[in-house]
């Protein structure tokens, strides 16, 4: 095997033994190390950044980052200080990167390798967006989108819409969202998006803009290619443009940490099979558990805290597993009675892989 790679210096403060180092700027939680204690550990949790990450002078002194707001009656810049004044809320999420799954293409797309770990569930407090919007007078008439801007310092000599992080979703999406300075009970980290990010629940990882420094109600979609040709949902060969569905709301996905083949030896009797699932903009309602490769599917128990409808949930079952192979899955239903699929949605950039049977893992139980 390759030597590890090590964690970049944004990073360095994480658990390098519970990840896996794709690049400096990808960084994978690995499927064992996640535990059954549902909130994901910050020093354990993924990293995707898509451009440099900003240095650290942006995170000295918190209170003072400003953002502008646009697109409302009363435009203006408010710093973090007062937006802390506006309001507060917290929320649970399950943070996970569009390309999460995409591993398990046998098209092997470009991009990221990660199997499950480009994913973890976070708590936020911030202040409400629609707090905020509230306080500068409404959207302004003819905004749709709410559109964020990241706050890195682009590179010189390039188009920005061609690198800029720059994100739109619907104006609907505003009623869940906040702008966060906390992160797991700590101050944002730089790695995360400190000292402001704008968390839009529900929504894959992209949409959750780091170092956020402009928050715009916008008419149309941002022009930004990560928006317009980046995270759509193309079919096979084809490349991305802005006709296709952008990579937005997640569905219900469930997946095992708990019995992995790299545990090795897995002794013959009682096991507690264990893992995560959600259901994206919905709660998750139930969960079942195959142990044959999923010709039969006995319902697993949910554990642990219900932090809401776009957290995860544990779930358990509990089986006697005699010697030999045995192929285990997970299948989640959400509030609405959809259910996980078999097969992954087929598409050029590895998106949105919900499917059941690519995360199903196999054992030798000795
Ligand atoms: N933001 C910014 N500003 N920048 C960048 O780069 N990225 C994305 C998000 N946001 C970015 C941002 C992505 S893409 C993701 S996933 C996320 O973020 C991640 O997060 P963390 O914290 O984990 O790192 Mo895929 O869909």
């Amino acid at each position: 095997a390759p030597a590890a790679k090590p964690l970049p210096g944004y990073a360095g403060w994480k658990k390098a033994d519970a990840l896996i180092v794709h690049s400096s700027t990808t960084i994978e939680t690995r499927r064992g190390a996640f535990g059954t204690s549902v909130i994901t550990p910050s020093d354990q949790l993924y990293v995707r950044n898509n451009l440099p990450t900003p240095p650290e002078s942006i995170v000295a002194d918190r209170d003072a980052w400003q953002l502008q707001v646009e697109g409302v009656r009363q435009p203006r810049s408010l710093s973090v200080r007062e937006l802390k004044s506006l309001g507060l809320e917290t929320v649970a999420m399950v943070l996970q990167c569009s390309g999460n799954g995409r591993a398990f293409f046998p098209s092997k797309p470009s991009g990221t390798a990660w199997t499950v770990g480009a994913a973890g569930c976070v708590v936020w407090s911030g202040v409400p967006v629609r707090e905020v919007v509230k306080a500068l007078g409404g959207v302004a008439d003819g905004g749709l989108y709410m559109t964020g801007t990241g706050g890195e310092v682009l590179p010189a000599g390039l188009d920005p819409k061609s690198v800029i992080v720059e994100r739109s979703v619907p104006l609907s999406a505003m009623e869940d969202a906040l702008l966060a300075w906390e992160m797991n009970g700590e101050p944002v980290p730089l790695a995360h998006g400190g000292p402001l990010r704008l968390i839009v629940p529900g929504y894959t990882g992209v949409n959750n803009i780091k170092y956020i420094r402009q928050l715009a109600f916008t008419p149309r979609e941002s022009e930004a290619h990560i928006m317009s040709h980046g995270y759509r949902i193309s079919p096979p060969g084809s490349k991305g443009d802005p006709s296709q569905p952008s990579v937005q709301e997640m569905s219900v996905k469930s997946w095992i940490n708990s019995p992995l083949p790299e545990d090795g030896g897995q002794a013959a009797g009682l096991v507690q099979i264990h893992g995560v699932a959600f259901g994206g903009m919905d709660a998750v309602k139930g969960v079942e558990v195959s142990t044959d490769g999923g010709k039969s599917w006995q319902a697993a128990r949910l554990v642990g805290p219900d932090l809401g409808r776009y957290a995860w949930r544990q779930f358990v079952l509990q089986a006697r597993l005699p010697k030999g192979t045995h192929v285990l899955a997970s299948r989640a239903t959400d509030a609405r009675g959809r259910v996980q699929p078999e097969m992954r949605g087929e598409n050029q950039s590895g998106y949105n892989n919900t499917s059941w049977a690519d995360h199903a893992v196999t054992v030798t139980v000795a």
